[in-house]
């Protein structure tokens, strides 16, 4: 038996649409990270598991070598940086756009805006592009929240259908990047492990390109 492959995915849209692209590849996990318990998920091949983590520790899992290959969203990966990761492949899959969002009709404040974010990093980024002064105030969830409550002037988050943040009195600004779920390969992986990382991202390359 080979070496374990060891692919790092997160639980819900990103697990369930990066499925059929590994069934391309023959890889098919032997339980299913919604009902099991478990974290490191056994496949139909000896030697390929599945790791089940955050969708944000990905790039960690895979920088450090943890996982050989994992799936992760362009807007984690833009807020981690990509510091020894490999980035191959567009998945297309869990696609959505990274926006700053405020109060529906709301005027900008004079001075010092501030912004609540999961994404502090992009944040800081992308102000300082603008030329404008902020502060970033860092949220693990529910940022549609911190306008309402007067924790922030605005919000960046991923956006998809806008549902979220209309339920909220919200409404999508300024467009920050297009976002959709990549191939991220760990660097020693591609050297060490190359013919096996290569098929694998060969196969579900031409998977993405037949959907
Ligand atoms: O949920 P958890 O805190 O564990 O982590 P996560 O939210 O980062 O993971 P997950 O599985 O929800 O998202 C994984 C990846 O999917 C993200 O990193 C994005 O690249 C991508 N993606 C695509 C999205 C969305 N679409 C999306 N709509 N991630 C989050 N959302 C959120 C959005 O922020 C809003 O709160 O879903 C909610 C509904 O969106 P609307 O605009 O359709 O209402
Ligand atoms: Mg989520």
């Amino acid at each position: 038996m080979s070496e374990t492959l060891t692919i790092a995915l997160s639980k819900g849209r990103i697990y369930e649409e990066t499925m059929p692209l590994l069934a391309h590849a023959g890889i098919v996990p032997k339980d299913d990270p919604e009902t099991s318990r478990k974290l490191i998920l056994d496949t139909n091949h000896d030697d390929v598991k599945l790791v089940i983590i955050r969708a944000t520790d990905v790039p960690t899992y895979v920088q450090y070598g943890a996982a050989d290959i994992g799936v992760a969203g362009k807007d984690v990966l833009l807020e981690h940086g990509g510091e020894g990761l490999y980035e191959p492949l567009d998945l297309e899959i869990a696609k959505c756009r990274l926006m700053t969002a405020g109060p529906v009709g709301a005027k900008e404040p004079e001075g010092r805006l501030r912004i609540a974010t999961k994404f502090v990093n992009c944040a800081r980024r992308y102000y300082a592009e603008q030329g404008k002064q902020v502060e970033v105030i860092k949220l693990y969830g529910s940022m549609e929240l911190a306008p309402l409550v007067g924790l922030a002037d605005f919000i960046i988050d991923v956006v998809d259908t806008g549902n979220t943040l209309k339920a909220n009195g919200l409404e999508p600004l300024e467009h920050i990047a297009d976002i959709s779920s990549r191939l991220v390969v760990n660097k020693a992986s591609m050297k060490m492990k190359h013919a096996r990382v290569k098929k694998l991202i060969d196969q579900i390359a031409e998977a993405v390109k037949n959907k």
